[in-house]
């Protein structure tokens, strides 16, 4: 019977699945590593992008510390990051392991959620773990959570799992049936689960990195990729629209293919076609500070000097996450290379802009640069940015016909 549940990782992963569990299982501990966290998780003060937990935050009585006591499961959600190689780094996994291995018992099973390449469970997890000579269980069910998402929870996302064994595949797939209102598919073995997380979000990169190929060459044709794309949406099967833009953020799309990439060169395989739309999602920063430019050339302004006031820092609309923003590289680029003055606005990342609101940033910039599509920005009444002269669209998010009907010139990410 399963009363003791630890998450290792309270991230906006691991969080609101531990609140989740707490509703479900008379004992559940979170742990994380960072003293920080551990305080605003306890005085309730932790920021939550997934709506559901965040109501369960309130009324939910979750143990959180740093240490793990021993437990039925271990759940971990530490972020699976990549090195400035673009390696794979499994430092939080194994910090994560190496909390459980004192306290860890025969049966006990540990469920690893954050995304890995594929055969990790088996090639290195199990190894690490040798020396306890424990019988446990292990299991993979990847973590799907979406940040910022108002329809798709922790309570109702499908959930796939796999296990190093029977025993361990039919105990994970049960826990997670307790807790999910969706449907839980038992895969036959571990490796498939690790596969299929890194597959779906290989898949939304590829898709992304296709859109941002074709917006760069229906530019120079002068065709617009959105009304494109919202043409091929109208298909009603085979067509998946995805969206070009000023590049991929986040700790999963940019990273996760990395992972992917590495155990196929451990396999002895090269993926080339991985490797193409990394290198097109990335360089889309650097296209994008080019259009400026170009923009500008064609106004005959100087970009040394010139006052861009860049819009959005966080790497995804509505909500606060800075992580691998593409927002970054630009601001970069601008300052560095081209010399340009940068003012930056984020209105859920206040700490880290140069300005207070999105009035004062066009109040001071000559340029606005829109890297993240925030509903303020879609909403913003476009009669206040009259004094603008050039905008560059990096989400597409705005009326193209209408801001230029004002003699503001606009370029977006595969229009003119
Ligand atoms: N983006 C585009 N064009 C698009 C879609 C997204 O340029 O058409 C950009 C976004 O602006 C952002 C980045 O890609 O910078 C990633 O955003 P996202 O919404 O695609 O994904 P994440 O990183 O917030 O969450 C993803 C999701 N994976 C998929 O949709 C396949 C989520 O379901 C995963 O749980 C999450 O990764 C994860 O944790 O792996």
């Amino acid at each position: 019977m399963i009363k003791n549940v630890t998450i290792i990782g309270l991230g906006y992963v691991g969080l609101p699945l531990a609140l989740l569990v707490a509703t479900k299982y008379q004992n559940c501990k979170g742990v994380d590593i960072s003293e920080r966290r551990v305080l605003e998780i306890n005085e309730k003060t932790a920021i939550i992008d997934d709506a559901f937990a965040a109501g369960l935050l309130s009324n939910t009585t979750l143990e959180v510390s740093t240490n793990v006591q021993t437990s039925d499961i271990y759940v971990i959600c530490v972020p699976t990051p990549v090195n400035e190689r673009n390696e794979p780094d499994l430092t939080p996994v194994l910090s994560a392991l190496d909390l459980i291995k004192p306290v860890l018992q025969d049966g006990q099973l540990i469920v690893v959620e954050s995304t890995i390449y594929p055969g990790m469970c088996e090639d290195l997890i199990v190894p690490y773990l040798s020396a306890t000579n424990r019988s446990y269980l292990l299991a993979h069910c990847p973590e799907r959570i979406n940040p910022g998402d108002q329809k798709w929870h922790v309570g109702n996302i499908p959930r796939v799992v796999g296990g190093i064994d029977e025993a361990s595949a039919a105990l994970a797939c049960s826990f997670y049936c307790s807790l999910v209102d969706a449907n839980v598919m038992k895969l036959k073995s571990i490796r498939s689960a690790e596969a299929s997380k890194v597959l779906e979000n290989i898949f939304r990169d590829v898709n992304i990195a296709l859109m941002n190929e074709m917006a760069q060459a229906f530019y120079r044709m002068d065709i617009d990729v959105v009304e494109v794309i919202q043409a091929s949406s109208t298909k009603p099967f085979a067509f998946m629209p995805h969206w070009p833009g000023v590049g991929v953020g986040g700790h999963c799309i940019a990273v996760d293919p990395y992972y992917m990439i590495e155990k196929g060169r451990q396999a002895g395989f090269d993926h080339e076609f991985l490797k193409l739309a990394r290198k097109i999602n990335s360089n889309m920063p650097i296209y994008t500070v080019n259009l400026l430019q170009n923009a500008l050339n064609q106004l005959e302004m100087p970009i040394q000097g010139i006052k861009v006031g860049v819009y959005g820092l966080s790497y995804k609309a509505n909500l606060g996450d800075i992580r691998e923003s593409p927002s970054l590289d630009v601001i970069k680029k601008l300052k560095v290379e081209k010399k340009a003055k940068v003012k930056t606005f984020d209105p859920f990342i206040q700490s880290e802009s140069d300005v207070h609101s999105l009035e004062e940033l066009v109040e001071w910039a000559d340029v606005l640069l829109i890297c993240t599509a925030h509903t303020e920005i879609i909403d913003y009444p476009i009669q206040k940015l009259v004094k603008i002269k050039l905008i560059i669209d990096g989400r597409n998010c705005l009326d193209s016909e209408k801001i230029k009907s004002l003699g503001i010139s606009y370029k977006g990410i595969g229009r003119q």
